[in-house]
């Protein structure tokens, strides 16, 4: 098999070094060192090259580095070629301990209390049970499903959204547009674990934010274009939101002047909730690549007509 790895390169070799343990047959390149680029089968890729097709005229499939596979030009690519999107299980356990941490962060008012402590306020308030705090994600995939699992553990009650129904244990599920303001209406704390596609572009905003309760709070680990940052804002300095954690944002990073980066309700984090690792990425990648190779269906294939 013949790879051709476009990402970042201190990943890369490690990958490299995997790789040659794991399929020592396989040969494994790091851009832009292709090679003979009309023997590549298979590309590796966050931000693969303008002109792929022309690049690798015999590609077999295209794997995204990462949970995400938004960033590829789709009408660039032939429409029988396979795109697929990492599922991995440590890039799926960081995504877990990230929600957590933000959920309990917010369950137990950290960016209060922290504000607080700058202020030199020693004040306490009212402690909540998690059976009494509302949890919703939405997005109940891959990701949505495996963060919800500490969450009811933990006891909080928790809810899920996502385009077609799902019945996941101890969850209540909804489903569609149709179903979102219900969702809303009984979330204090929202989980945004969609992917980027035309219809999740900018839906947090004033008005998904005026369907919350008062004083619910935001964790944003989805995709940076689908939050309006003058909504957030607005929502916060009008109390309609208490808090937000955000991972994600347009552009990446922010300007020095943004709100974001002072804004005292706000924990800024620079898109680490969840990455790909490297040791259970190369599994998963000569998994999928097998099963290509056996004619088999590949884990984590996108689908166009989704958007993801
Ligand atoms: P999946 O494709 O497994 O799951 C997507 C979920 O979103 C599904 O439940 C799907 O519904 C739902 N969904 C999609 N579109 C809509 C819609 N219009 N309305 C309602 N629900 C919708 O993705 P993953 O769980 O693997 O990943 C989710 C996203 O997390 C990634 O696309 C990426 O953007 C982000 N991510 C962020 C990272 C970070 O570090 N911040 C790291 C990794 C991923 P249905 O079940 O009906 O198909
Ligand atoms: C991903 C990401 O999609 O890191 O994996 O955002």
């Amino acid at each position: 098999m013949n790879i051709v790895y476009k990402s970042e390169p201190e990943r890369g070799h490690k990958w490299a070094a995997l790789l040659a343990e794991m399929a020592p047959d396989a040969s494994f390149r790091l851009w832009p060192d292709i090679g003979d680029a009309e023997a590549v089968e298979y590309l590796v890729a966050w931000v693969p090259p303008a002109n792929i097709m022309q690049q690798f005229p015999n590609l077999k499939v295209l794997f995204s580095v990462g949970a995400g596979a938004d960033q590829f030009d789709y009408a660039t690519l032939p429409p029988e070629l396979p795109v697929v999107r990492m599922i991995e299980p440590g890039l799926t356990s960081g995504m877990v301990e990230y929600v957590t941490f933000a959920v309990l962060g917010l369950h137990r008012d950290m960016p209060r209390y922290l504000q607080q402590q700058r202020e030199g306020i020693w004040q306490a308030h009212s402690v909540h049970t998690a059976a009494s705090r509302r949890v919703g994600v939405m997005g109940l995939g891959t990701l949505g499903e495996a963060v919800l699992k500490p969450l009811v553990a933990l006891g909080f009650d928790c809810g899920g959204w996502s385009r077609t129904p799902r019945d996941l244990p101890g969850v209540r599920c909804w489903a569609g547009n149709d179903q979102l303001g219900e969702f809303l209406a009984r979330t204090d704390i929202l989980i945004c674990l969609l992917p980027l596609t035309a219809s999740t572009e900018g839906m947090l905003n004033a008005d998904l934010f005026r369907q919350l309760p008062a004083g619910a709070a935001l964790v944003q680990a989805g995709r940076g274009p689908q939050l309006n940052h003058q909504d957030l804002v607005s929502a916060l300095d009008s109390q309609q939101l208490s808090a937000a954690v955000i991972d994600v944002t347009a552009p990446e990073p922010l300007p020095a002047e943004h709100a974001f980066w002072q804004h005292p309700a706000i924990w800024l984090t620079p898109h680490i909730a969840s990455q790909t690792q490297p040791e259970s990425a190369v599994q998963a990648l000569l998994e999928n690549i097998r099963r290509f190779e056996r004619g088999e269906s590949m884990i984590g294939v996108v689908d166009r007509d989704k958007g993801y």
